[in-house]
């Protein structure tokens, strides 16, 4: 029996970035067979967790129309997803956070589960997603209680997430038996091989 349940996380959906290889275009909006790819994250991360927020950096009013809050990075010049999780985390009002990108369309449904349980069996501050080949950072579950030396990292001009997840008790969650679901879909060519099936 876990401990921590869904009403103590706050799931974050990161969709902040650039995204250059897409030709810059706001990739949580860029449409997978019609659907705005943020769509298959909201349906699989939103029933995981108690209260869900879109971190993004534009198109607030299409983002707003979700119904969740919505948190744009406190640091300008997309510094990179350590950003949005500092403010989203800002604005939690839970005890842990969950993040995911907002480019993963095929998210696993128990990914939650799974990332308690490890946070839960190491007594972690951190569980992070591993997919067998890597760690997968921004596929992550971390306490609210980390803000401040996430803050204060930023503060320093560090980016890195790995290396601040290397400053805490870092818990690992196997998921080398579904390496595929944290596929993310980066080029407009990666969007065209998933609606082709190949
Ligand atoms: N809030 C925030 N999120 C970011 C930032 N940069 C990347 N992300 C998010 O981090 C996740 C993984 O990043 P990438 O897939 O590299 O996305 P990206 O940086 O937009 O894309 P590229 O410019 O093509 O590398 C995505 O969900 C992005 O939205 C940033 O500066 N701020
Ligand atoms: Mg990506």
């Amino acid at each position: 029996m876990q401990k921590i349940s869904k009403n103590d996380i706050t799931g974050v959906i990161l969709a902040g970035g650039q995204a250059r290889r897409m030709e810059g275009q706001d990739k949580g909006l860029v449409l997978l067979n019609n659907k705005p790819m943020i769509e298959y994250v909201i349906d699989t991360i939103n029933p995981q967790v108690g209260s869900l927020l879109i971190n993004a950096n534009r198109n607030h009013d299409i983002y707003g129309a979700y119904g969740f809050d919505i948190v744009s990075d406190e640091l300008s010049g997309y510094c990179g997803p350590l950003a949005g999780m500092a403010s989203s985390l800002n604005k939690a009002k839970t005890t842990y956070m969950l993040t995911t990108p907002c480019d993963s369309p095929f998210i696993p449904k128990d990914l939650v589960k799974r990332l308690i349980t490890s946070l839960e069996e190491e007594d972690a501050d951190i569980s992070v997603a591993h997919n067998g080949e890597r760690m997968q950072p921004v596929f992550c579950l971390m306490k609210k209680d980390l803000l401040s030396s996430m803050t204060e990292f930023l503060n320093q001009g560090e980016r890195k997430i790995d290396k601040w997840f290397n400053q805490h008790n870092l818990a690992i969650a196997d998921f080398s038996d579904i390496p595929e679901t944290f596929d993310n879909l980066n080029t407009l060519e990666d969007i065209q091989a998933v609606e082709n099936n190949l």
